[in-house]
């Protein structure tokens, strides 16, 4: 079946092709980190960020941190996906209820284009880690929108369409701390503010990589295939968590259905960059820039929860390893 994506063709798209020889499915941009240490005046650093195509360029919501470890989120801009200039201050989010906008703390965002509007999700300080939701059409003005959830949950991700008249959104109940468990569910809401009929999609256990626990990562890319997802899976170790990357296709109709998911990572922690820093051991997915002219995909991960890195890959390739290597439950 020839593969057909449905979304943005991006000419311009950060693409390096796959070095001759390399037997991966993903490979990194060989000047990595994309957004190294120190970013901006006392950040000291920017990774788990979200990036999109906006008029002919790039244009995301990072998470910053500065020496207080404080996470909070900024738009940045680039003509190339790979050059960004960062806003020095964070965003200022509108909101009428002042008991929804006294967040505490904003980190792992993620950019969703449905129906013409930008939605950002994250990791929301309100009593504990939920989902913040806010919408923008321009990046300047940002609308915050209900909490999805109640404490404790983390990576919320949109899916970029209604999908039956609903919107949907992908998350991972946690609990106040660094959560040595969970899983990914997917809740559907009429409007963006009501959330319910939560469907769990996928556990964690299985094998040794996503032993721990699973998150999704980028919003999930439409295809006659499935809903590619890739995701992070997090092994606990003698030593702390790592995190890798690996991917899964859900059921364009029923997205709580998986039809294959791989049974091994696609990028594990071994570059420098990925090993030393504030975390070493994480390669954390968040943003994904796909074009669906070509097939090319260009995932921006956080590496070590200090600098914003690039990996490449192809989603006929991908959706071919999943089917070449399922996991069996
Ligand atoms: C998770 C989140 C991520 C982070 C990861 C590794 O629980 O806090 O932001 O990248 O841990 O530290």
């Amino acid at each position: 079946m020839k593969l057909v994506i449905t979304g943005p063709a991006i000419p311009n798209l950060p693409w390096q092709p796959k070095p001759a020889g390399n037997p991966d499915t993903v490979w990194r941009y060989d000047a990595n980190p994309v957004i190294g240490r120190r970013p901006l005046p006392r950040v000291t650093g920017i990774y788990n960020s979200a990036v999109v195509a906006f008029e002919g360029k790039f244009i995301g919501v990072f998470r910053t941190e500065g020496m207080d470890r404080v996470p909070h989120l900024h738009v940045g801009r680039s003509p190339d996906g790979l050059k960004w200039t960062f806003e020095p201050k964070p965003i200022e989010f509108k909101c009428d209820d002042p008991e929804v906008s006294r967040h505490e703390y904003a980190y792992d965002p993620r950019v969703t284009l449905v129906d013409g509007i930008y939605y950002i999700t994250w990791c929301n300080g309100y009593h504990g880690p939920t989902i913040g939701i806010a919408k923008t059409t321009d990046f300047v003005n940002f609308e915050q929108i209900e909490n999805a959830f109640l404490p404790y949950n983390r990576n919320g991700v949109l899916f970029p369409r209604k999908v039956n008249g609903k919107y949907l959104m992908l998350s991972r109940p946690s609990d106040t701390g660094h959560t040595p468990f969970g899983d990914i569910f997917v809740s559907e809401s009429p409007d963006m503010v009501y959330w319910g009929k939560h469907r769990h999609i996928m556990g964690r256990g299985w094998p040794w990589f996503q032993g721990t626990k699973i998150g999704a990562g980028p919003s999930p890319i439409e295809t006659n295939e499935g809903w590619l997802l890739f995701y992070h899976g997090v092994t606990g170790t003698c030593n702390g968590f790592v995190y890798s990357m690996s991917a899964m296709l859900l059921d364009l109709e029923n997205p709580s259905k998986v039809i294959a998911s791989a049974n091994q990572a696609l990028l594990c922690p071994e570059a420098p960059y990925e090993l030393a820093g504030f975390v070493p051991g994480v390669c954390f997915p968040v943003g994904c820039l796909c074009d669906s002219a070509t097939g090319r995909i260009a995932i921006y991960y956080g590496a070590a929860d200090t600098v914003s890195a690039l990996c490449f890959c192809e989603a006929q390739e991908v959706i071919q390893f999943i089917k070449d290597n399922p996991l069996k439950r």
